[in-house]
């Protein structure tokens, strides 16, 4: 199987060798000319752009996710404190907006571990990049909109840029038409059965929106309809590429869902004090999975093909 030929090529690679490969080098050109275009999209819309925070006392839980497979949430000691490690700057993301932050993105790296056996999917790596952005009062469609933009700007800037690299890869990218098709879950599933995740991908050509998927306490939830107003984005063939939500800012239904989801009511009680004190505001945004972006774009078949140090579960390198 090609998947696992190249992890096997990954554990028997040197690492300087892989890094000196023209295909690798050609795939980070594209990767630096996609971070160029979409911070550019974002900038030129108003966005304003923040760094990360590694270690901090609350991080996302990523939990309950139904796609999650993390086996550990790493925790440090640092000054007498317990910190954990980025899993994602959601929480991080609603403060901002909180503060009156109008639009912002971060590029942000997050540390999940997931189990061994994820080396296999190509698409998993334990440590790996969000853009992840929110907006202040958005709703779903906004983000659709401002989402597929994005996308299409950075494929008409690849084109441009990066025909030798490109050509060196063998592929063309490809510009998907918008607006993209808006799936529910529920729809997929019954198509699909419990395996859509994997199986609708592979039959789209062009890449599609799914939306209410049940997962972490601050992705709004609909209480009384049972649906959540979230969307993830799909790539034909790759799979999941974007995670967002419409944000849930009401103190009662927030500490009902820690509660119901067994999550530490005690880690989070200064997000809950901000909810509780009504500072918390309405807002939507989304993480684009930067690296599986990039995998889509140069057609790729592992994640590690487009990582210069590769963070492949259950791989640790030398470097
Ligand atoms: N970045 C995602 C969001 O904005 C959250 C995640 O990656 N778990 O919803």
């Amino acid at each position: 199987m090609k998947v696992q030929a190249l992890v096997e090529n990954i554990l028997a690679l040197d690492v300087y060798e892989s890094l000196a490969g023209v295909q690798k080098k050609a795939v980070l050109h594209v990767f630096s000319e996609t971070l160029r275009a979409l911070t550019t999209s974002f900038l030129d819309r108003g966005f304003t752009w923040l760094l990360p925070v590694i270690t901090s006392k609350i991080t996302d839980p990523l939990w309950p996710d139904p796609g999650a497979s993390i086996e550990l949430r790493p925790e440090l000691e640092i000054y007498g404190e317990h910190v954990r490690l980025t899993q994602s700057m959601i929480l991080h993301k609603q403060l901002l907006v909180a503060a009156g932050y109008e639009k912002i993105f971060i590029l942000s790296p997050n540390i999940r571990i997931e189990r061994r056996e994820r080396a296999k999917t190509g698409r998993h790596a334990y440590e790996f990049t969000q853009l992840d952005f929110e907006v202040r009062g958005a709703k779903r469609e906004d983000i659709f909109r401002l989402v597929e933009d994005v996308i299409v700007e950075t494929v008409e800037h690849l084109e441009d840029c990066c025909r030798k690299e490109f050509s060196q890869l063998g592929v063309e990218p490809e510009k998907p038409r918008t607006p993209f098709k808006v799936y529910t879950r529920r729809e997929l599933e019954e198509k699909y059965g419990k395996r859509w995740e994997t199986l609708a991908p592979l039959e789209a050509e062009e890449p599609f929106w799914v939306t209410d998927i049940p997962r972490e306490f601050y992705d709004y939830e609909d209480l009384e309809k049972g649906e959540w107003r979230n969307y993830d984005l799909y790539l034909p063939t790759y799979g999941e590429v974007l995670s967002g939500a419409e944000r849930e800012w009401q103190y009662d239904k927030i500490l009902y869902k820690i509660k119901r989801d067994g999550v530490s009511v005690d880690a989070y009680a200064y997000y809950l004090g901000l909810a509780r004190r009504g500072l918390l505001v309405p807002s939507a945004g989304a993480g684009i999975g930067v690296e599986r972006l990039v995998l889509w774009l140069t057609k790729r078949s592992h994640i590690a093909e487009v990582q210069p140090f590769p963070r492949v579960p259950g791989i640790v390198l030398p470097f």
